[in-house]
């Protein structure tokens, strides 16, 4: 779909009124476009403030610049040309774009042009839409050290070995006339393992950046009435879930996207959890309540401080305590309602929904264990379910590789070499290299017109 021929046109400021917007076009016809709309050669790299003509009408005067390829962000002859925010203009300067010789670009095509002419590898065209679409400082940081190349270096890293092995195997393979002294097992052994930790190191990202990417789920558990609901709204910082003197007024599950201490979250409200609930709805909702206990990577065990616990109150506690250690969940326990005369903080975070009192701290405790601390900025993320799968199968052909070599010490060159080929090529497909082009399609397709 993507004839580098064509040269093609899209807004690619978002739609609207507003100060400026910008027509962008890519392709071998900026240059002559630029003449027909512009009535001037443009010189490269230089921003000039031009009267925009469709036919004989002006529809604008914007500020045009000109990039030669190949060296721009696709790879080719790149135009922009910021006019005013106005949608009616913005239409007319695409159509006279397109009467001059461009086409409307698909989803996504100016990145998959980048990508197609070599600007950027697969990963990094992923991580533009990532970096677009990123909610909250951590995401985005993750997308930009993506696009900056980090995952494919990471990748190339892990294939280095790989690759002197294959290479180490291949010659003796090729020439057993030439008598090359056999290969160390031992040695190629520490080589698999070199390649194969590094994988893991990949995938153990993987989790933390999908969590980044879609928000850990963080759940306000605990008794009726101990505020789960008022910290959900002090939290996002509106008023979303109904708050009242009564017990049981949380019936459903409630959840709420926001971005605590740079991370996103999806924050979950649950009806406070009682033994004796009364009536339907309640149980329903205690029974709600504890099926979100089983979805979260958060539990915040909420408690009224000013209260002494009764027993239903240390079996509630108990109870979630054990359902987040059970499933490997974070527990977070927040002694809410420090405003009042006697509350008691023991271990956990102490705070009031009512005066926002500690809520920094709870925040910062949320983000720490949802993976948005700073403590791992420098790490390089993985966060696509196609890549991970490449890579536990590349891990796999790795072990099996080890294991021929374990197996049969004085015959596993061919069937290691098989495997380490094998590999390689799961980490090229993890990189993107030569991915098919229903991949791209589907890759391409998410991102917006203009991209
Ligand atoms: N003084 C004080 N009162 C609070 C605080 N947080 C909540 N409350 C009050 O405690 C009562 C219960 O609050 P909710 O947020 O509805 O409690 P909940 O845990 O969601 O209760 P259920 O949904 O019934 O399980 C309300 O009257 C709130 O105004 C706080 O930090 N300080
Ligand atoms: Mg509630």
């Amino acid at each position: 779909m993507s004839s580098t021929e064509e040269t093609i046109v899209a807004l690619a400021t978002p739609p609207g009124r507003s100060a400026l917007g910008v027509v962008r076009l890519s392709g071998p016809g900026c240059r002559e476009i630029s003449r027909l709309l512009l009535g001037t050669e443009l010189e490269p790299r230089r921003a000039t403030a031009r009267r925009l003509r469709r036919g004989e009408v002006i529809v604008d005067r914007v500020v045009a610049t000109y990039w030669a390829g190949p060296v721009t962000p696709t790879g080719e002859d790149l135009l922009e040309l910021a006019a005013h925010g106005s949608p009616e203009i913005l239409r007319e300067i695409v159509s006279a774009a397109i009467e001059a010789g461009a086409r409307a670009a698909a989803p996504g095509e100016f990145t998959r042009r980048a990508y197609v002419n070599g600007r950027l590898d697969l990963a990094q065209a992923r991580a533009v839409g990532d970096l677009i679409a990123a909610r909250g400082a951590a995401a985005r940081s993750a997308a930009l050290r993506r696009l900056e190349g980090g995952l494919s270096d990471a990748l190339d890293e892990v294939r280095a070995p790989i690759l002197e092995l294959l290479a180490a195997l291949e010659v003796r393979l090729d020439h057993p006339e030439e008598d090359i002294a056999p290969l160390a097992p031992s040695e190629a052994d520490a080589s698999l393992r070199d390649a194969s930790a590094g994988i893991e190191r990949l995938l153990a990202g993987y989790a933390r950046g999908r969590s980044r990417r879609e928000g850990a789920r963080v759940g306000l558990f605990g008794s009726p009435n101990a505020g789960k609901s008022s910290l959900l709204n002090a939290l996002l910082g509106r008023p979303r879930a109904i708050v009242s003197s009564m017990p049981g007024t949380t019936r459903d599950v409630l959840e709420e996207q926001a971005e605590l201490g740079g991370a996103v979250v999806t924050l979950v409200d649950t009806a406070g959890l009682r033994e004796d609930a009364e009536g339907g709805a309640e149980r329903e909702g205690v029974a709600r309540a504890e099926g979100a206990l089983e979805s979260c990577e958060v539990a915040v065990l909420v408690v009224d401080s000013a209260r002494a616990p009764d027993e239903l109150d240390d079996r509630t506690r108990d109870y979630i305590a054990a359902a987040a250690k059970r499933r490997g969940a974070a527990l977070i326990v927040a002694h809410n309602k420090s405003d009042l005369p006697g509350a008691r903080a023991e271990h956990g975070v102490s705070c009031s929904a009512l005066t926002g009192h500690g809520l920094d701290a709870l925040e910062a405790a949320i983000a720490a264990a949802a993976g948005g601390a700073a403590a791992d900025e420098g790490e390089c993320l993985l966060d696509d379910a196609r890549q991970s799968a490449a890579l536990a199968r590349a891990l796999a052909e790795l072990a099996a590789a080890r294991a021929e070599l374990a197996a049969r010490p004085g015959a596993w060159e061919d069937r290691a070499a098989d495997r380490l080929r094998r590999a390689l090529a799961l980490l090229n497909e993890a990189r993107g290299d030569g991915a098919a082009e229903a991949v791209l399609d589907e890759i391409f397709s998410k991102f917006c017109i203009g991209k």
